[in-house]
């Protein structure tokens, strides 16, 4: 059965069979944002937090594009002056936050171009698929800009210093195939393929062990500031917790009976 709930015009949330997807919706603009649009997804990851039922989640855009970052339809420096800080401190900051300590997998679905803020989305998520027809345009630097998002932090943390410097500096435009080779994006596909892979991928999560698979994001979240040790005393922690959960005595006893595990009935 397929949910649809509207946030707004600008975002669009469907939820099937604990796959919640959630819709930039502002094609004209590429899907860049506009205070409303942001808002909207706000919202829209906010109810899929609270949502028993949603056990994985897809970010995808309308259109031919992913997400253009911000709507530079809404900014026009030559009759004002605009203080970034705070639009980055209310609506970008914010919403990298709430990307990553969403408590369930993630998966953008990179239909199109992404630019900007909108490769930083992309890139805040678990997993990244694309089209073939993907791009990925840095774009800061071109209107004298800084890179946002976390994409400084995440760039070096997936592609090393020396790449992500020269990415941001020369503001390449990657292909999807080149973003695959630098370890932005997980897979390519067709693109008249991508959303049926994207959803088949999120249902295998959403069947998944739910709290195994969210205490896996945050060990994963957590190694690129954590020494081994401390690592290790988490993975302890976490094991534990896993340990106690019914999903752990399901997955061994599904072993023991030899037959496939069942951890999420959506009847339930
Ligand atoms: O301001 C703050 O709050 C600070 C926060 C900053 C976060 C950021 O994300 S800063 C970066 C902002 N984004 C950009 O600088 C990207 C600007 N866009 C582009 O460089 C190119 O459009 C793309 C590389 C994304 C795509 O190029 P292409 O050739 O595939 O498409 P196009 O023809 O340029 O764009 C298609 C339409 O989308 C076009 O509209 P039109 O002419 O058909 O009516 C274009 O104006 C529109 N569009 C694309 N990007 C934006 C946009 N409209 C508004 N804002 C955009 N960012």
């Amino acid at each position: 059965m397929t949910a649809k709930t509207i946030m707004s015009d600008t975002v669009q949330l469907t939820t099937q069979d604990g796959v919640a997807t959630i819709t930039l919706n502002r094609p004209k603009q590429l899907n860049s944002f506009n205070e409303e649009m942001h808002n909207a997804l706000a919202a829209a990851l906010d109810s899929v937090v609270a949502n028993e039922q949603v056990r994985a989640v897809i970010i995808t855009g309308a259109g031919k594009g992913f997400c253009a970052g911000q709507d530079l339809g809404n900014r026009d420096p030559r009759k004002q002056t605009y203080d970034l800080g705070k639009t980055i401190n209310e609506y970008y900051n914010p919403l990298m936050k709430r990307l990553k300590n969403i408590d369930k997998p993630t998966i953008a679905v990179v239909n199109g171009v992404a630019a900007g803020a909108g490769i930083g989305i992309a890139l805040a998520c678990d997993i990244v698929l694309c089209s073939d027809k993907a791009k990925f345009a840095m774009a800061f630097g071109k209107i004298g800009l800084v890179p946002d998002s976390g994409l400084t932090w995440t760039l070096v943390q997936l592609v090393g210093l020396s790449r992500a410097k020269a990415l941001v500096l020369t503001n390449a435009t990657l292909t999807a195939e080149q973003a695959l080779e630098y370890g932005l994006v997980w897979k390519v596909f067709e693109s008249d393929r991508l959303m049926e892979e994207a959803v088949e991928m999120a249902t295998i999560l959403a069947y998944g062990p739910a709290l195994g698979t969210s205490l896996t994001i945050k060990a994963l979240n957590q190694a690129t500031s954590n020494s081994l040790e401390e690592q290790l005393e988490l993975e302890a922690n976490y094991q534990q917790k896993a340990g106690y959960s019914d999903d752990y005595k399901e997955g061994v006893t599904a072993f023991l009976e030899k037959r496939a595990a069942v951890f999420y009935n959506p009847e339930n």
